[in-house]
């Protein structure tokens, strides 16, 4: 390890220069993020803001990184997953000079809090969060440094999920931007991204062919049905479960199979959490399972799979491939878990692809951005809300999204924009 008291801690800063080529080539397919860095590192608004960030380090939240730093930000960062943080781009953050990096692929979990206390340090007045982890801790741990801090912003469905809940109790101290929210975000990332990077994950940790393979995915949500899709799109036999009767329905209207876990566990191939919950795969569904099972998990947390109950059942494990544990059960059926039941898209793979993140974090640099103008009183936040993004704001991101592809759409004229507005006008 890495490390130069105060500025950053990574793994190995020799892996700088690959991590360098990496981050360009993130930015080279994240044109929407890098018109807003382009527009506004002249201005520098966010010039005298301290911004501290629990977020995936990838290439992607890189450009982000590097963005916000030439918007005038002083940033601090810190990996929302003990097995996300790409370690070559960690590195070359810690030398590129635009934030305090503290983040290794593999840490324990003492570690990943101890990394985000350290972003805590230069006592910010902006936090960005994935899963909540950052807001939970200064409200937890630091509630003093919370009376200076803006307001932050959110990026996934769990983290918005916790955060709604909090605030509902009137125990949120801040306010904060449901960035997961945007349409921009969840109807592309969510969708798009957890659909290839979670298929991504599954074929580096395992190599195997998914066409004509049972996968089975609980949960029909929007990151469940981008994986559903995709898997379906490779050739899979899809099953899904659900609890919700209208998200299963549209499975079902997908030509995938509907089933609960305790039928699908008995002839899925390859099984894929997607739902938020604890507790999806437990011990009598490995008690079921064939010979060969793979099982991973692409939500936020690793709560999904329940692991204890795995090696009750399990004479002895042994890491087979990279991000693959064979576990021996009865009966000789040797099953994969993957990723250790984290998140297998980031642990496992890269992530969504630039193109989708492209717009998740041009929403995220939009709002920190907002609440700069919340601080200097040109937009009023109550200090305990989840705010939504903007609909003007997802238009205009898209718009952005759209004309960099070379795309064109139409607008409506006056007279069309009377009719579609006037509710008296009939056949
Ligand atoms: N490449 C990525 N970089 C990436 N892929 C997915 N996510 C990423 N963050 C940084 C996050 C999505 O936005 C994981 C979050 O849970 C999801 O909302």
């Amino acid at each position: 390890m890495d490390e130069k008291k105060g500025v950053y801690k990574v793994r190995d800063i020799k892996l700088a220069d690959a991590g360098r080529r990496q981050i360009e080539w993130a930015e080279s397919r994240m044109p929407v993020l890098m018109a807003l860095r382009e527009k506004y590192s002249k201005s520098k608004p966010l010039s005298g803001y301290k911004i501290a960030g629990c977020l995936h380090v990838t290439k992607e939240t890189a450009v982000l990184i590097e963005t916000l730093a030439a918007a005038g930000a002083e940033v601090s960062w810190s990996g929302c997953n003990p097995l996300s943080t790409n370690d070559e781009v960690a590195a070359a953050l810690a030398v590129g000079g635009a934030t305090q990096i503290f983040a290794w692929y593999g840490m324990n979990v003492e570690e990943f809090y101890w990394c985000i206390d350290r972003t805590l340090d230069f006592k910010p007045n902006l936090t960005l969060d994935d899963g909540a982890d950052l807001i939970f801790t200064v409200h937890n741990k630091y509630p003093n440094l919370a009376a200076d801090i803006i307001g932050g912003t959110e990026e996934t469905t769990t983290g918005v999920h916790r955060l709604r809940a909090m605030a509902d109790d009137g125990k949120m101290m801040y306010p904060v931007i449901a960035v997961n929210d945007a349409e921009t975000k969840w109807d592309f990332d969510n969708v798009y991204g957890t659909g290839q990077s979670t298929l991504d994950g599954i074929i580096r940790a395992t190599s195997v062919l998914l066409a004509g393979k049972n996968v089975v995915v609980a949960g029909y949500g929007h990151c469940g049905k981008g994986v559903a899709t995709r898997a379906k799109g490779m050739g899979a036999n899809v099953i899904v479960t659900e609890v919700k009767a209208t998200a299963a329905l549209k499975a079902t209207l997908e030509g995938m199979q509907v089933m609960p876990m305790d039928e699908a566990a008995k002839v899925g191939d390859i099984f894929i959490t997607a739902t938020g919950v604890k507790d999806i795969l437990v011990g009598r569904h490995f008690d079921s399972m064939k010979d060969g099972a793979i099982f991973c998990n692409t939500g936020h947390y690793d709560c999904e799979i329940n692991i204890p109950d795995l090696e009750e059942r399990s004479a002895n494990h042994r890491q087979i491939r990279t991000n693959c544990e064979e576990y021996l059960l009865s009966g000789n059926r040797r099953v994969y878990l993957l990723a250790q039941g984290r998140l297998v898209n980031l642990a496992a793979a890269e992530g969504h692809p630039s193109e989708v993140m492209d717009m998740s974090f041009a929403n995220q640099f939009m709002s920190q951005l907002r609440l700069v103008r919340v601080d200097k009183g040109e937009e009023i936040m109550e200090r305990g809300k989840v705010y939504d993004i903007p609909v003007e704001q997802d238009q205009e991101i898209a718009g952005v999204k759209l004309s960099t592809q070379g795309f064109k759409i139409d607008t409506l004229t006056e007279e069309q924009l009377a009719y579609s507005l006037d509710y008296a006008a009939g056949t």
